[in-house]
């Protein structure tokens, strides 16, 4: 079920209840003098996190809320009843922003009330008017208003499980497969065009939109959403064996990932391969061996028509949710390291043809081939065109003497 990203609330507490004017009038009591009873308070507003994931549908068409204003005074001094108080509640994570003074609040504590409007002050009865000069004051007082403002609330849900992948890669299919949830399924690209949950026996799993390479320069959809996952304690990285490169396919998702923040390439990450059934055996166990080598860890294969692997997939995903077991945290992916690797080979300027193996080796895995800032690829491509001129062949003994001296020739 989709849920509610983003919602703007009008929120008042409540107003207080007016003073009255009250005379008291009694047998055997000659000018009883001012009676009236002071308004009740309005009632304040609080905010309130909870563990139930749709608790943001219910501000989809409903936006405005108002606590309780307080009753009016009453004769014989009768204070007005007091507002109720109005408690919203909002998914845990929720972050919501009084827009009018720039306050945030964050739901981080499930069940802990946060006060955010005061209501208003009941008014005064005539009798606080009253005193040796002034006898029957026909004075009282109006209740003020509530605190009022516009929120803007935003979900930065707390998954326990974030799934990431490329587009078509099955997240939806395994969060269906093994929660509740019904996300949506199908066999093209950005099929789920947002953040969809699942609830894992009280464990929230986060399937998004899928991830591409670029996303960080606006590309694709995923990017927007990955602030779900910010929080997320474990991500499930599900990587398709129809790729060719399973590798890469792994190694493009996690640089996304390091582009967005390291923080998310530091979380435990559970590797899966999906659609095993799709490719033959030999080739899956191949796919495997290479996806695991990318990962440095054990991955898991996963295929839906297959009951066995599912299961073995739940088991993983309890053990890790429980924390009877973990996973050895991956290496952060080196971006920068790529970027100050391919800066040594370009301080090489026309001394060495930067041949394949120099490239190579400015990044410790293949799949991080791709990370070089396209600045220093054009770097690389220039230096190869100084070079063509200056050495036919690459060279590979004291490279540097012999492209100086030609250099300097021409
Ligand atoms: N044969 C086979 N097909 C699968 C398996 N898992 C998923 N699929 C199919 O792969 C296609 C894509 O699956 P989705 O679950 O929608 O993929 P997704 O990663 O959520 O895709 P986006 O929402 O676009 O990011 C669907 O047609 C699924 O039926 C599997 O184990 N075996
Ligand atoms: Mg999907």
């Amino acid at each position: 079920m989709a849920f509610v990203d983003h919602v703007t609330l009008t929120i008042s507490a409540g107003k207080g209840g007016d003073g009255v004017v009250r005379w008291r009038r009694e047998k055997r009591i000659a000018r009883g003098g001012p009676y009236g009873g002071d308004g009740g308070d309005g009632g304040d507003v609080y905010i309130k996190g909870m563990r139930n994931l749709h608790a943001l549908n219910q501000y989809r068409n409903e936006k405005e809320f108002k606590a309780q204003d307080g009753a009016p005074g009453d004769t014989k001094l009768m204070h007005g009843k007091r507002g109720d108080d109005l408690v919203l509640s909002f998914p845990l994570g929720t972050k919501i922003t009084n827009l009018d003074l720039d306050i945030s609040y964050e739901l981080l504590e499930e069940g802990k009330e946060i006060l955010i409007l005061h209501g208003g002050k009941g008014g005064l009865g005539n009798h606080n008017f009253k005193n040796s000069i002034r006898r029957a004051p026909e004075i009282a007082t109006p209740g003020k208003r509530g605190e009022s403002a516009t929120f803007q609330v935003e979900l930065q849900l707390i998954a326990d499980i974030g799934l990431v992948g490329f587009p078509n890669a099955g997240k939806s299919s395994f969060l269906n497969s093994i929660t509740n949830a019904t996300s949506k399924v199908a066999s093209y690209a950005f099929t789920t065009l947002e953040p969809h949950l699942g609830d894992y026996h009280g464990y929230v799993i986060a399937d998004i939109p899928g991830l591409i390479e670029g996303a960080s320069e606006g590309k694709g959809l995923g990017h927007n959403f990955l602030r779900h996952i910010a929080r997320t304690r474990i991500l499930a990285h599900l990587v398709s064996a129809e790729n060719e490169d399973v590798a890469r396919a792994y190694t493009s998702i996690r640089e996304e990932l390091a582009k967005y923040s390291q923080d998310l390439t530091q979380k435990q990450e559970l590797v899966i391969l999906t659609k095993g059934d799709l490719v033959a055996e030999e080739m899956l166990v191949k796919k495997k061996k290479e996806l695991e080598k990318a990962c440095g860890k054990d991955v898991l294969v996963l295929s839906l028509y297959d009951d066995a692997r599912i299961e073995v997939l739940r088991q993983k995903v309890s053990a890790l949710l429980s924390g009877k077991e973990t996973i050895s945290v991956a290496k952060s992916v080196k971006v920068k390291v790529a970027t100050k690797k391919t800066t040594i080979s370009s301080k090489s300027k026309g001394v060495k043809k930067p041949s394949k193996k120099v490239i190579l080796k400015t990044s410790p895995k293949t799949a991080l081939r791709k990370s070089k800032p396209v600045a220093k690829k054009k770097k690389v491509l220039a230096l190869k065109k100084v070079t063509k001129k200056a050495v036919k062949k690459p060279i590979k003994k004291a490279p540097i003497k012999l492209s100086k001296k030609k250099t300097v020739r021409k």
